[in-house]
């Protein structure tokens, strides 16, 4: 049954006992020097795979002056050049549709996803029926350890459409023997009948964003009904910052009284859930025998030691129809190395990730990061639900506004103390100040899917200046 084999073999009859702890205790609790090994192993069987049936990756590496056979170390793999989401659209581009890094025949795609293409050409995700095996069992597995059991019933709430997200929750749960239930998000009026169902189906997993959470218990809230009423006991969340923001995850294990667990990496390398699943505590393991992880400094790309911070590189082990070599994914977190005190010997991420390198911004020398200022926010009593966060340049200096809606109820009278002490919060996480501004309750929209709070009125005004778009 817990076999770690290249390509992927899955026991599809297998599942622990309830009661037991890990879904494959041997790969998930051995010495990770030993795991290193195999994953070396593995790596250059996935390499040379692709070497063979990708013309992507064998002109890349070609150029690049690198054969397969000549990895012969984690730190050899660390010099393997990165594949950016750029290549990967413009190679779809060239060789329609699913790219030249497509690695079996076109007739063994069996499952179309993709990218949502807000910004330029989308990206067609084609998955063999051996991968959505794969992915269903990895994400099985992981849900395991967030403590899902067969008797749960797991309501996907995030849109069941091109997302993998939500494709890949939902045969987990199903894998793992879930009852599993698709509901999705997205639709007018779709949040108020999500409250109805969940609690006629006696939902007791709920997988969304973050932001759709807060949302949904919201719309509870002005229904009259109390979230943690509705029975939830588990939530997991991906997507975008939050399940390990330590305010964002207080907010939702208090509103709902259920457990929190955050997962999530990239669509491209699912399982995607291969971050996932902390000790009941903000934070992530890098189940590195699903998918490798490494953590490289943005400008060089070199892989960075246990204790740095710096943007997640993903290779899949277990992907056999568009395998993702050495993707970058320009996001940001800080790993720290296992420690077997955790149970799971992999690496971990104790902020999760804490969100894109193009999302955060500088000013007065300072680098942001949106969830910081969520993290500030979200924590306050007065909160009212949603803030904006808004970036000006003011005669040649950037400076920083948050509109705040403040909880009903909170008086005018007190508006001033109020903002004043959110200021004075922000300056001290920060460490410079922002401007507070109150707003009514419900003046911002809230999203069915991931939050965007960010307005940057520099990006606006390099346009105008003839910079274009970045
Ligand atoms: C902080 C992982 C998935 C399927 O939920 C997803 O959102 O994939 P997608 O649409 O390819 O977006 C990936 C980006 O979402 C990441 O690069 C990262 O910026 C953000 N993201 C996903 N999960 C998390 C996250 N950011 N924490 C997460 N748990």
């Amino acid at each position: 049954m817990e076999q770690w084999t290249w390509p992927p073999r899955y026991d599809e009859g297998y599942r622990p006992a309830d009661d037991q702890r890990y879904w494959f205790p041997r790969r998930e609790t051995m010495p990770a020097e030993q795991r290193d090994e195999k994953i070396l192993e593995r790596i250059r069987e996935v390499m040379a795979y692709a070497w063979e049936h990708s013309p992507f990756y064998r002109r890349k590496w070609d150029d690049a002056g690198i054969h397969p056979s000549s990895i012969r170390s984690l730190e050899d793999f660390g010099k393997v050049p990165v594949v950016r989401k750029e290549e990967l659209r413009a190679d779809q581009a060239e060789h329609e549709p699913f790219g030249s890094y497509l690695c079996v025949p076109g007739a063994e795609v069996k499952h179309v996803n993709g990218t949502s293409g807000t910004t330029g050409r989308p990206t067609a995700f084609g998955i063999s029926e051996r991968d959505w095996r794969s992915v269903a069992n990895a994400h099985a597995r992981v849900m395991w350890a967030m403590g899902i059991r067969p008797r749960d019933t797991v309501l996907v709430a995030s849109p069941l459409s091109l997302y993998w997200g939500s494709w890949g929750a939902y045969i987990g749960g199903e894998r793992l023997g879930a009852r599993v239930f698709p509901f999705g998000a997205g639709q007018n009026g779709q949040t108020k009948r999500t409250l109805s169902w969940m609690r006629q189906m006696g939902v007791s997993v709920l997988y969304s964003t973050p932001s759709y959470a807060l949302h949904l218990a919201e719309t509870a809230r002005s229904e009259g009904i109390d979230p943690a009423s509705l029975g939830l006991t588990r939530m997991f969340f991906s997507g975008e910052p939050g399940a390990s923001v330590p305010s964002v995850r207080a907010m939702l294990e208090s509103k709902f009284g259920a457990k929190v667990y955050d997962s999530g990496s990239m669509a491209e390398v699912s399982p995607w859930m291969h971050l996932g699943a902390g000790q009941d505590e903000p934070g992530v393991f890098a189940w590195q025998d699903l998918v490798y992880t490494e953590v490289c400094d943005p400008g060089t790309l070199t892989p960075l030691p246990y204790g740095a911070e710096g943007t997640p590189v993903y290779t899949t082990l277990e992907r056999t129809s568009q395998p993702m070599i050495r993707l970058l994914s320009n996001d940001l977190t800080r790993w720290e190395a296992p420690d077997a005190a955790r149970g799971r010997t992999y690496p971990f991420l104790p902020k999760g990730i804490y969100g894109r390198i193009d999302d955060m911004f500088t000013v007065r020398g300072e680098n942001i990061y949106p969830s910081a200022i969520d993290d500030v926010v979200m924590a306050d009593a007065d909160y009212g639900g949603e803030h904006r966060i808004v970036i000006t340049r003011d005669a040649a200096m950037d400076t920083l506004a948050v509109q705040v809606e403040h909880r009903a109820g909170l008086a005018s009278a007190d508006h001033p103390g109020w903002t004043e002490r959110l200021s004075a919060r922000l300056r001290s996480v920060l460490g410079v100040g922002a401007d507070v501004v109150a707003m009514p309750p419900n003046t911002f929209d809230r999203t069915d899917f991931k939050a965007r709070r960010v307005i940057d009125d520099r990006a606006l005004l390099r346009e105008i200046q003839g910079g274009g778009p970045r």
